[in-house]
């Protein structure tokens, strides 16, 4: 029987937790993350995926470069450029050395854990090639060390991946280039400063969003995002991350005011000072926000702070179809209640809660929507969950469970919580042993959220796969995630595209809080088209022109590349 360790799940009530039905507690594995836990377990999610591998032409000299790089029009074509130029091994192995000349003893690293622990984390969709390894990390642990990294690495043209919480899920830092090295910002873990009056902090890079909410808990304060739970600030920053809360306090692009980067070459920036407002020249925070590491590294963020509402009650509705939830939803929003959370989870999410026994209650098997109402006070909250209740009712809601204390809210709020453990006992049991998920992430206009489920499911139930949905039905935000066999691999990658189309011919797109990676790379040009990427990739080469940062994430940077991710 395969079961998820236990202490990898995201916090859960320990009093209701005892009486759970099926513990079988595997033992705790001292100072590891649930991440590197998983990864232990060897889950094989995802497959491989063929890349063409890239032939590299060191026949340009570096001086050719801005001719290349700045071609007159307002965009940069792929056909227009030529490839890239690196580093040989001899020169990574001087960079290293000047490396480690200007960091503390031990801040670069290149034993097999390491560079496997950066090299995939089991959770992308695609799997890095056999090869695409770094070969060195380095672990910063302050702008100035970065800026000094950087410069070295400018100078002898190794790219660099930068990385901190490693949850991302489209091949975001997979080492495409070899050799390479990845840059992780996670030791840069201080919170420099929180401003309580203002409602905002300073944090460096490798803050964890969780510990900064524990950190801030005193205060009565969050931040706004939350993702991965082992997710870091820059590594959010960088995916524009929003998740279960963004539907009441936006994604990070909402919420980061200002970031310190370090460019290609090393030089320092600082994007805006502390006011909320301002309209002083191009907000630079905001053409950060989702770049994935490839236009500077992010080493110290101010973000906003939220008050968390004194009064909160989680509210589970079951409901007959999805189309009479989302119904529910747009009627709450239409009497102006916003929710702090709204998940919807569909009829095979709720069987694979119900088989992992995470919650100590047994759920319809229907589609269910998890509220979370906050307020001043519990009369506030009274107000809003009638209404909730009437809508509830009015739209053919089959149970609805109120939490009557906190702690039974977070106990039935955990089955949202923990859904893709539930997921991954359910599907090496019952389906396979090797079974893969392929996670989506398709967001479409409100509206048109119930057509397009309705459509989606159509889809995959005629493809025979199984599957589940959630979604963060506030923001028309889902992720239809598949399971297959080794076997259907290919079967599932054809659903997987048709699903795309669907989502994008309804205006929707390919990530709605992911981001692209190396692996969705051919849906983005389908969503904005080749003009826009091309302008995307004329900015990443005025800041990088000799393309070290994350290459080959998000579009393509060299014309030599025929890879299909
Ligand atoms: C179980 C699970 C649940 C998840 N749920 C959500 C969710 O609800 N919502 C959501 O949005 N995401 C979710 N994610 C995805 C993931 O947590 C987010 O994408 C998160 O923002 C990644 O942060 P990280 O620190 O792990 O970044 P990493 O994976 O380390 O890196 C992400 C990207 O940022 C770049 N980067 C990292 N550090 C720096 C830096 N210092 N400077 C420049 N670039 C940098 C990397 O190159 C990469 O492109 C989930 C993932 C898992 C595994
Ligand atoms: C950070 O670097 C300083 C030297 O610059 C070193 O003394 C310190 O131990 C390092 N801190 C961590 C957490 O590695
Ligand atoms: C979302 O925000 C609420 C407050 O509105 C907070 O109680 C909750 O912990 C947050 N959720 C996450 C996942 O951070
Ligand atoms: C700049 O952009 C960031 C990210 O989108 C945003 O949070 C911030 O409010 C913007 N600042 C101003 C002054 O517009
Ligand atoms: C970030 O996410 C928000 C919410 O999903 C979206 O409105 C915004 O356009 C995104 N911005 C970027 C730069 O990705
Ligand atoms: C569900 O609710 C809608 C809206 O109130 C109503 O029109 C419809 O008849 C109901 N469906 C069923 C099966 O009861
Ligand atoms: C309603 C429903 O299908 N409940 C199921 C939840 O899971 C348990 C354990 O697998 C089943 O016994 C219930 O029938």
């Amino acid at each position: 029987m395969y079961r998820i360790p236990r202490n990898s799940l995201c916090k859960r009530v320990s009093s209701s937790w005892k009486h759970a039905r099926t513990i079988h507690t595997n033992p705790p594995v001292a100072g590891r993350t649930p991440w590197t836990l998983i990864a232990a377990g060897s889950l094989a999610i995802g497959s491989v995926v063929a890349y063409s591998t890239y032939s590299y032409t060191r026949a340009k000299t570096l001086e050719n470069l801005p001719e290349d790089a700045f071609p007159t029009s307002s965009s940069t074509p792929l056909s227009k450029i030529s490839p890239p130029v690196y580093a040989t091994n001899e020169e990574l192995s001087q960079a290293i050395k000047e490396i480690e000349k200007c960091l503390p003893i031990g801040s670069v690293k290149s034993s097999k854990v390491e560079l496997d622990a950066h090299t995939d984390n089991g959770f992308n969709t695609h799997k890095p090639l056999p090869g695409q390894t770094p070969s060195y990390i380095v672990y910063p642990n302050s702008t100035e060390e970065v800026s000094q990294v950087m410069k070295v690495v400018h100078k002898y043209n190794v790219p660099v991946v930068p990385y901190c919480g490693g949850t991302s899920l489209e091949g975001h830092f997979f080492s495409t280039r070899q050799p390479c090295i990845v840059l992780d910002t996670s030791k840069m873990n201080k919170v420099l400063a929180v401003h309580e009056d203002d409602l905002d902090c300073v944090v460096q890079a490798g803050v964890n969003w969780v510990e900064l909410n524990d950190q801030l808990q005193g205060a009565g304060l969050i931040m706004g995002c939350d993702c991965g739970p082992n997710a870091k600030i820059s590594g959010m920053v960088n995916t524009n991350a929003s998740g279960i809360n963004a539907t009441m306090y936006g994604a990070m692009i909402h919420n980061v005011i200002s970031v310190t980067a370090v460019l290609a070459d090393g030089t320092i920036v600082k994007t805006k000072q502390r006011p909320r407002k301002s309209s002083a020249g191009y907000n630079l925070t905001h053409l950060f926000i989702g770049s994935e590491g490839t236009l500077g590294i992010i080493t110290e963020a101010t973000v906003k702070l939220h008050v968390k509402p004194k009064y909160e009650r989680v509210i589970v509705g079951q409901f007959p179809t999805i189309l009479d939830s989302t119904n529910a939803v747009t009627q709450l929003f239409q009497q102006g209640i916003q929710p702090s959370a709204i998940e919807l989870l569909d009829k095979h999410s709720m069987h694979c809660i119900n088989y992992s026994g995470y919650t100590t209650k047994e759920w319809l098997e229907v589609p269910t929507l998890f509220f979370k109402l906050g307020g001043i006070n519990e009369q506030v909250v009274d107000e809003y969950s009638k209404e909730l209740e009437r809508i509830s009712l009015e739209n053919n809601c089959s149970a609805l469970v109120i939490a009557k204390d906190k702690e039974e809210g977070e106990e039935l709020f955990s089955a949202r919580k923990n859904i893709f453990y539930s997921l991954l006992e359910y599907g090496k049991n019952e389906i396979h042993e090797d079974v893969s998920l392929w996670v989506t992430d398709i967001a479409v206009p409100l509206s048109k959220l119930s057509p397009v489920l309705e459509d989606v499911h159509k889809l995959i139930v005629n493809s025979g796969l199984q599957y589940i949905i959630v979604g963060h039905v506030g923001d028309g935000n889902f992720h239809a995630d598949l399971y297959y066999r080794p076997d259907e691999k290919e079967k599932c990658e054809r659903v997987v595209n048709q699903m795309m189309e669907l989502g994008l011919s309804n205006e929707g797109t390919s990530s709605g809080e992911h981001g692209i990676g190396n692996g969705k790379r051919h849906f983005l040009e389908m969503e904005l088209g080749e003009d826009t990427i091309n302008l995307m990739r004329k900015l990443k080469f005025a800041m990088d022109p000799k393309r070290l940062l994350n290459p080959d994430k998000i579009f393509k940077i060299d014309p030599e590349d025929k890879s299909n991710y």
